[in-house]
């Protein structure tokens, strides 16, 4: 049984890819099923509902089962933005260096001890033309630095946020370090039994 990772962002799929390398699974991308160009509109309002609309879409229009993830950043000085709208802060078009230097600019005077902040990750798992989904929560708290330290590892806001208990940023470790506890390693932990669980069922 094929099972589909529904998202443009290929760092994401990379990241999937990895975290899932030792599964008896076959995962494929929207590139894989010809769907590399198919965009879905997050117009959710939590990561669960817009995570919910992508797996849904790619599920039926691909007719595989489907797995997608709503993820971002939520900065505690911040009110918890941008949280659901990382991807489109500063506006769509804004790159990501541009995303982290605004969000640096923003959090100028912000003290050591109020530059929390949180990655979250929901991934969303689906059956075509089905209502079920079934939801993954994984969060990753960390601070947001005073500057960026990248090593060209990472992607996103990798560069400007160091996980809880570390000295280094998402953007200077290594792929198995991030994949060792980011948000998304958390989430797709305890997505991978059930996902097994659920290829079991159908058999
Ligand atoms: P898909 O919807 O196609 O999956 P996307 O990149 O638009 O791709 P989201 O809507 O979930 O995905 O937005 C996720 C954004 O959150 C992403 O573009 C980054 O800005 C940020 N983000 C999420 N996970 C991250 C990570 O591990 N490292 C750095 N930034 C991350």
């Amino acid at each position: 049984m094929k099972i589909l990772i529904a998202t443009q962002n290929q760092h994401k799929l990379k990241e999937y890819r990895r975290l899932f390398a030792d599964a008896d699974i076959e995962f494929v991308g929207l590139g894989d099923v010809g769907l590399g160009d198919m965009d879905v509109e997050e117009t959710g309002t939590t990561f669960e509902e817009n995570a919910t609309l992508k797996v849904k879409s790619y599920a039926d229009r691909a007719n595989l089962w489907t797995m997608a993830d709503d993820s971002g950043l939520m900065v505690d000085a911040m009110d918890g933005a941008p949280g659901i709208y990382s991807a489109r802060y500063g506006g769509a078009d804004l790159d990501h260096a541009g995303k982290r230097k605004k969000m640096l600019g923003e959090l100028l005077d912000v003290p050591d001890k109020d530059r929390g902040a949180k990655f979250v990750c929901v991934i969303a798992i689906a059956k075509p033309n089905e209502d079920d989904v079934t939801l993954i929560r994984g969060e990753c708290l960390g601070i947001i630095t005073h500057e960026e330290y990248d090593e060209g590892n990472g992607f996103g806001y990798d560069p400007i946020f160091k996980p809880n208990g570390y000295d280094k940023t998402f953007g200077q470790m290594p792929a198995e370090v991030k994949n060792g506890l980011s948000h998304r390693a958390i989430a797709a932990e305890k997505a991978l039994p059930i996902l097994q669980k659920m290829l079991e069922d159908s058999l």
